[in-house]
């Protein structure tokens, strides 16, 4: 009996004709491991602390005493457990901003830490609570210093080596290397008491600085306007651009070019490299703590738009959240964070596509390896994909009953490349489909809010793609 089982389930699996599968080619460029876990990590924070906290200025000329930078309450734990408590993977740390005060002992200068009533090296601290706390830390070093008078020769290059080898080999591993742009390009801003003009395409030697740093971190992400690893978003507004690509061509872009902003926010569908936009706002009007703001931080809401306008368009948000005079993240902040964080847990609680039926116009080969099923079982590692030649398709996914749904979450498997160039979105309702969202990229993660609508399915449609979709991810909230 039993071999005659075994002789029919033969029979079937030989009789079944079967697709040929050969797993989708990737589409160029496509991004390096540090830059996927990069993508992964969606939220970081900003930390802009220096003697403008307590020169109540946002650009510190450089002047400033040291001993004016007295923080009596400092505790980089409270920071980073706060930060940590809002959701945040990772921290970027000003250890010097454009006034050229170190916030760590740099035996380069006398302009730190050390020669203030602080004493103790803010640096290291926040480094050990960022591992104490399990998140990742990354530095800003202003290129631009108003306390040097040796900036614009070739010695100041120096110096600025010298400091990134400081910090590299003391307070590693860095995730994410932030170059600032400003006073970076040829007559772009320098602002007040700032005559000192240079040509930064030549004269930082971006290059060889970046080498150096590799070799200390190789896997160390640089954020400038124009990467390499990340690019500026093009405004500090919390706004990436609706379409959202991933790839830009360098060439076209350097620090300070004018009128380059929306590119950077929309980035280019057949940009030869990966460089992805990070949306870098502050929680506070300014980038420095001043009392006089502490009735304008966002609110839990406005940081919920902000949310929706960088992660929910593709990019990994950083949060400036900048530290008061006593050291401590003020309690308006905190609470704005706390309210933010129960609001996107909240928002986004039950996904109900995780028990929903998913099925698709026509997928990849087996039904199991590239299957709509992909798309709902929470791995971000499957996905559902079409044929080489099927550029466009559809996801419907089918509820247990009816449900009131306010928000789509779709995510592209950007491992081989970003993909889709439109799509849609429809709710069954009244025996019809309605469409209910018209959106271009998605990217590692789109959200999309929709006009709150009962239903018992949805249906994505996939309408243009540069080569055939990988859908990883749709969620239904
Ligand atoms: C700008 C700087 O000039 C601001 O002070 C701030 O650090 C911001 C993040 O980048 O270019």
């Amino acid at each position: 009996m039993k071999k005659l089982i075994y002789a029919l389930a033969a029979f079937t699996v030989l009789s079944c004709a079967k697709k040929e599968v050969t797993p989708p080619q990737a589409v160029m460029p496509v991004p390096s491991e540090a830059q996927l876990a990069w993508h992964e990590m969606e939220q970081n924070a900003f930390v802009h602390f220096t003697t403008n906290t307590f020169t109540d200025k946002e650009w510190g000329y450089g002047d400033e005493q040291p001993s004016v930078f007295n923080p009596t309450e400092l505790n980089t734990d409270q920071w980073i457990s706060t930060l940590k408590d809002a959701g945040f993977k990772g921290v970027i740390l000003t250890c010097k901003h454009h006034d050229g005060f170190c916030l760590w002992p740099s035996q380069y200068t006398e302009h730190s830490v050390k020669n203030s009533p602080y004493k103790g090296d803010i640096v290291k601290q926040v480094s050990e609570s960022c591992k104490k706390h399990g998140l990742k830390f990354g530095i800003y070093l202003s290129p631009w210093d108003r306390n040097r008078a040796d900036y614009g020769s070739p010695a100041y290059i120096e110096y600025y080596r010298n400091q990134l080898k400081e910090l590299f080999h003391s307070y590693g591993p860095v995730f994410e290397m932030w170059f600032d742009g400003a006073n970076g390009g040829d007559g772009y801003y320098g602002g007040a008491n700032e005559k000192r003009k240079i040509n930064g395409a030549t004269y930082y030697d971006w290059p060889a600085t970046l080498n150096m740093v590799r070799e200390m971190e190789p896997n160390v992400i640089f954020f400038s306007d124009a990467g390499p690893g990340v690019r500026w978003v093009g405004n500090e507004r919390g706004i990436a651009g609706e379409t959202n690509w991933n790839s830009i061509t360098p060439d076209t872009l350097y620090a300070g070019k004018a009128g380059i902003e929306n590119l950077l926010g929309t980035g280019s569908e057949n940009g030869t490299h990966w460089i992805p936009a990070e949306v870098d706002v502050s929680i506070r009007p300014g980038w420095f703590y001043h009392a006089k703001e502490d009735s304008l931080v966002k609110t839990p809401q406005q940081l919920f738009d902000i949310y929706m306008t960088s992660v929910g368009r593709g990019s990994t948000l950083l949060l400036n959240v900048p530290p008061d005079k006593r050291g401590l993240i003020h309690e308006n902040d905190v609470q704005a964070l706390k309210g933010w964080r129960d609001l996107l847990n909240e928002t986004f609680k039950t996904n109900l596509a995780a028990k929903a039926k998913a099925t698709a116009t026509s997928y990849r080969g087996e039904a199991d390896a590239y299957a709509a099923t992909n798309v709902t079982d929470g791995n971000k590692d499957t996905y559902w994909a079409t044929d080489d030649n099927v550029t466009t398709g559809s996801v419907e996914i089918t509820f247990d009953k009816v449900h009131l749904v306010n928000y789509m979450v779709l995510q592209e498997y950007i491992k081989l490349g970003q993909r889709v160039k439109t799509f849609t979105v429809e709710a069954w309702k009244d025996n019809a489909w309605q469409k209910v969202a018209d959106a271009t990229t998605i990217g590692h993660k789109r959200i999309l809010k929709i006009d709150p609508i009962e239903t018992d399915k949805v249906r994505v449609n996939i309408t243009a793609s540069k080569a055939c979709p990988l859908i990883s991810a749709i969620e239904v909230y």
